[in-house]
């Protein structure tokens, strides 16, 4: 069970943050009303929620899963890949640093929150234009160090493996057609994305209810077969900006 989530506000030049889509500029008073809903259905889940201030210097920084990767045993501060977002992770240490004992990702090394699923005590690392081998190398031997498992998953298209692929709980993974064919998922159930809809992969479980992107209703009605609570949430300027519901809170 989380009892935790850190979160940090969108700033009011969120619109700058790197971005592939090409869904229209995004509004800033909308992207604060998702945010206070998505905060919100946290809080409703009985998760306290620690709000950070924007960072102007850096536009994509609320999307704090990916300058840090908690775990129940360590928090790892990443480097990230993207080197407008290198120095997101400063501001978010020391509030990492309450929970866990931190250890630090290095260049070479770059890692993604994003590309890091974690299923029980297995991490999926995935291998991006984001996270090098280097990165995920290190990450690796960090979570061994504490007796976690790993392996490295190429992540073909998208921008993280997260996009792609997330943990349901029940054994059960949503993904995409490309990420079913990857041998290390076999002994998993699978509930596969339609085309259209891939989008959806980025579904958040938490406590025992999933909450999912508003506006996908073939995977609506794949995960209420699931038996769990199902939230949806619009995230669509969030979406914009090429982030998701698992982007915006770290999880503890
Ligand atoms: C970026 O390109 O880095 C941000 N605009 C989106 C990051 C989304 N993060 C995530 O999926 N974990």
């Amino acid at each position: 069970m989380y009892a935790h989530a850190i979160t940090r506000l969108p700033g009011e030049n969120f619109a700058d943050g790197i971005t592939t889509s090409h869904l229209g500029r995004p509004s800033f008073p909308l992207i604060l009303q998702q945010h206070e809903a998505y905060r919100q259905a946290l809080r409703n889940l009985g998760l306290q929620v620690t709000v950070l201030p924007a960072e102007p210097t850096f536009p994509d920084a609320y999307f704090v899963e990916d300058p840090a990767i908690i775990t129940p045993r360590l928090a790892v501060i990443t480097h990230p890949g993207a080197p407008a977002r290198q120095g997101e992770e400063i501001t978010l240490e020391p509030v990492l640093a309450r929970y866990r004992p931190l250890v630090h990702i290095t260049p070479p090394g770059t890692v993604d929150g994003g590309d890091v699923m974690i299923v029980e005590d297995h991490f999926f690392i995935g291998l991006s234009e984001r996270t090098n081998h280097a990165g995920a190398s290190q990450l690796a031997g960090f979570l061994a160090s504490v007796g976690y498992t790993s392996e490295p998953v190429p992540v073909a298209s998208g921008l993280h493996l997260k996009s792609g692929v997330n943990y349901l709980g029940k054994n059960t993974l949503l993904l995409t057609r490309t990420l079913a064919d990857y041998l290390g998922f076999d002994n998993y159930e699978k509930i596969l994305l339609d085309e259209d809809e891939e989008y959806a992969a980025n579904t958040l479980w938490i406590n025992d209810t999933l909450l999912m992107p508003k506006g996908f209703p073939k995977t609506h009605r794949k995960l209420t077969g699931l038996g769990m609570d199902i939230l949806e949430l619009d995230v669509s300027e969030v979406r914009k900006m090429d982030g998701g519901l698992t982007c915006m809170s770290l999880r503890i």
